[in-house]
């Protein structure tokens, strides 16, 4: 805590020349002040607070070495980047709104601030992006130097691997921080993880590398005789020591060095500014340092809503809030999968996010983790379900976009039953555009073989499931995060029929075509528009958005003078779009109001509710839009005088 004989430091750091203006001996005091801080707002707002308490002491230090926006430092996924944008001029106020309509978005982004050399949200992105950087740089000749940060995780990821293969034919000049906390959002798996733990336990190898490095460039005329020695190193391969996996790919290996140590992350950052081939220091941080709750519990406090800052205990949801959709989908795959030991389930590096962490508890066998892979998880399941087994991959709706390829190639090409669950579908509000899932249909639309649903409820996700699992191609269910309707879990779930749209209500002046957790909206709408306009209005729960209800829609579109469509979805090749090309296909020129989101990146905001009545769906603005479009359409009789 800071005392009257300590000013706070935080308040007074408005870029980061007043970092590098600081006694190394203040530094401390500014880690744990940033600590403090990230505390109080991810308490309040959610965020991820393990990440960035990992990252405190490698953040103050880069800024210390490296002078941003001139140098680049490009993060990985970017969710630990709290502490570079409270050194960036981003605190105070607009840092307390983080997450929020208004505040500090909880990722790196250009459009924020100069010091964002690059924006993200998806793993695995920033090897490749600095590599493009340092290159740029090299054909510009100027001299900048390109930072690279990222988790230990990321290196499961393919693309990192395809960076790291083309690093030495792009650039003598990169630099690479791997943040070793031996986490992903559940604990890291895979080969590289277990290398990676090995290279940081051993205790001979890098160590006399590095020493005798850093005694060479400490000489007169060092840096050659440091030349000469790396040289010989490369030529002797692994004679003296083990030579690292990073060295065989050409990049200079530096570690392991204590992340939690600004001396040394200093002493060693400004070594490998000066490094003359590209260098990759292996940093090792822990997940929630300086917090108790968060270290004793690295997954849950990867990424959270609001929690008690004293105790660490989540905020319980209001009584009676219904169960999510990813634990009602992961409890009904264990209960198909104990049925049927053919089903298994697959995630990329998603346990808890997806709902297979039910699965990997109780049949432990028919689950796999496979690290950051979407691609990899696609191609694995196409593998598995040609000898009979019958996949079901959890990925969330953004991050299925990696997997666009095997899902044509591999999957729907060669009609392989497997099912995929696509959560949050929709908006991930506070997370902003990397996280929303509003793309989905529009690439899924598209796929031969593919069968496209979105339940209602929690009880028809069931249902879909069972469902595909009956099928003999691909198939998607898309839904929601968060709560479920609240609506009871029949005790056997329902085969629905393919194609098939549920009429919910009939309608004789608007008929109300929407799609998943929309639906509860339209009944809503509705309702309104009869008792408020005197409108017969229906609504369709539309199920199946490939193959779609076509008899139905083409019966509609003959007696009701306005079809409204709705979804959680851009409106670009989205449900609506499907709709318009049935009729189109039909030769029907039925009017059609199309409702979804437009054609923009949406923001991050402060819940679902706000973003969509800043994009024209909040409930109002649905009426409105409704009612204008019926009005155009059917101008209230003029009123003549006698
Ligand atoms: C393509 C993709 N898949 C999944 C995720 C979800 N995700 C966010 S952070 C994360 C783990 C990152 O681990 P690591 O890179 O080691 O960083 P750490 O959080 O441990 O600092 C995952 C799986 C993502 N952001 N992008």
């Amino acid at each position: 805590m800071h005392t009257a004989a300590s000013p706070r430091l935080l308040p007074t750091i408005r870029s980061p020349r007043e970092v590098k203006a600081l006694s190394a001996e203040q530094l401390p005091q500014l880690a744990r002040e940033i600590r403090e801080e990230i505390i109080a707002v991810t308490a309040k707002n959610g965020g991820h607070v393990g990440p960035n308490l990992g990252v405190v002491e490698l953040t103050i230090a880069l800024h210390r070495v490296f002078s941003t926006p001139e140098d680049q430092l490009v993060f990985d996924v970017s969710h630990q980047g709290y502490v570079h944008k409270l050194l960036t001029g981003r605190g105070g106020a607009f840092f307390q709104g983080l997450r929020q309509t208004d505040g500090a978005s909880g990722f790196l982004c250009r459009a924020e601030s100069p010091h964002d050399s690059f924006g993200a949200g998806h793993a695995g992105t920033a090897l490749s992006a600095a590599l493009g950087m340092a290159t740029a740089r090299d054909l510009h000749g100027s001299g900048e130097h390109v930072v690279a940060v990222c988790g230990d995780a990321a290196f499961t990821c393919g693309i990192t691997l395809e960076a790291l293969n083309n690093v030495v034919s792009s650039t003598k000049r990169l630099i690479v921080i791997l943040n070793d906390n031996e986490w992903s959002i559940a604990r890291n798996v895979g080969a590289i993880s277990r290398y990676l733990n090995r290279l940081s336990t051993s205790p001979t190898y890098n160590k006399v590398h590095h020493d005798l490095e850093r005694f060479f460039t400490s000489l007169p005329g060092g840096q050659e005789m440091n030349r000469l020695w790396v040289k010989w190193k490369r030529e002797t391969k692994d004679f003296f020591v083990e030579s690292s996996l990073f060295e065989k790919f050409g990049l200079r290996y530096l570690g392991p060095i204590d992340g939690h140590n600004l001396d040394e992350l200093v002493k060693n950052l400004e070594f490998a500014k000066h490094s003359d081939t590209p260098i990759i220091l292996h940093v090792l941080t822990k997940k929630g340092q300086g917090f108790d709750a968060a270290l004793a519990h690295p997954e849950k406090f990867h990424g959270l809503g609001a929690f008690d800052p004293l105790t660490g205990e989540s905020k319980k949801p209001a009584p009676g809030t219904p169960p999510n959709y990813q634990d009602v989908f992961g409890q009904a795959l264990v209960r198909f999968a104990k049925a049927r030991p053919a089903v298994v389930g697959i995630t990329a590096a998603m346990p808890p996010g997806t709902g297979l962490n039910h699965l990997a508890a109780e049949c432990p066998r028919q689950f796999f983790d496979v690290g950051i892979a979407e691609e990899h998880a696609v191609l694995f399941a196409a593998g598995l379900a040609t000898k009979g087994v019958r996949p079901v991959v959890a990925i969330y709706s953004t991050f299925l976009q990696r997997a666009v390829d095997p899902i044509i190639h591999d999957v729907a090409l060669q009609n392989l039953p497997v099912t995929f669950c696509l959560d949050r579908a929709g908006l991930s509000p506070n997370d902003g555009p990397t996280h929303h899932g509003l793309f989905d249909l529009a690439f899924l639309r598209s796929v031969p073989n593919a069968t496209v649903m979105q339940p209602k409820d929690e009880d028809e996700l069931v249902d879909m499931l069972h469902t595909s699992l009956h099928l003999d191609g691909p198939s998607f269910l898309r839904y929601p995060r968060g709560a479920g309707a609240g609506v009871p879990i029949k005790a056997q779930p329902a085969l629905l029929p393919i194609g098939q749209a549920e009429v919910l209500r009939e309608g004789s002046n608007i008929m109300i075509w929407a799609l998943g957790g929309m639906v509860a909206d339209a009944l809503r709408l509705a309702d309104r528009l009869a008792a408020e306009e005197g409108l017969s209005v229906g609504v369709v729960n539309a199920r199946f958005v490939k193959p779609l209800d076509r008899a139905l829609l083409l019966s509609h579109a003959a007696c009701i003078p306005l079809l409204v469509t709705l979804e959680d979805h851009v409106l670009a090749g989205g449900f609506g779009s499907a709709v318009l090309e049935a009729l189109q296909d039909a030769d029907c020129p039925a009017a059609v109001e199309r409702l979804g989101w437009p054609d923009k990146f949406v923001e991050h905001g402060s819940s679902v509710a706000v973003l969509r009545a800043a994009h024209g769906l909040g409930p109002d603005e649905l009426h409105r839009r409704i009612l204008d479009r019926w009005r155009n359409r059917h101008p209230a009789p003029v009123e003549t005088g006698a």
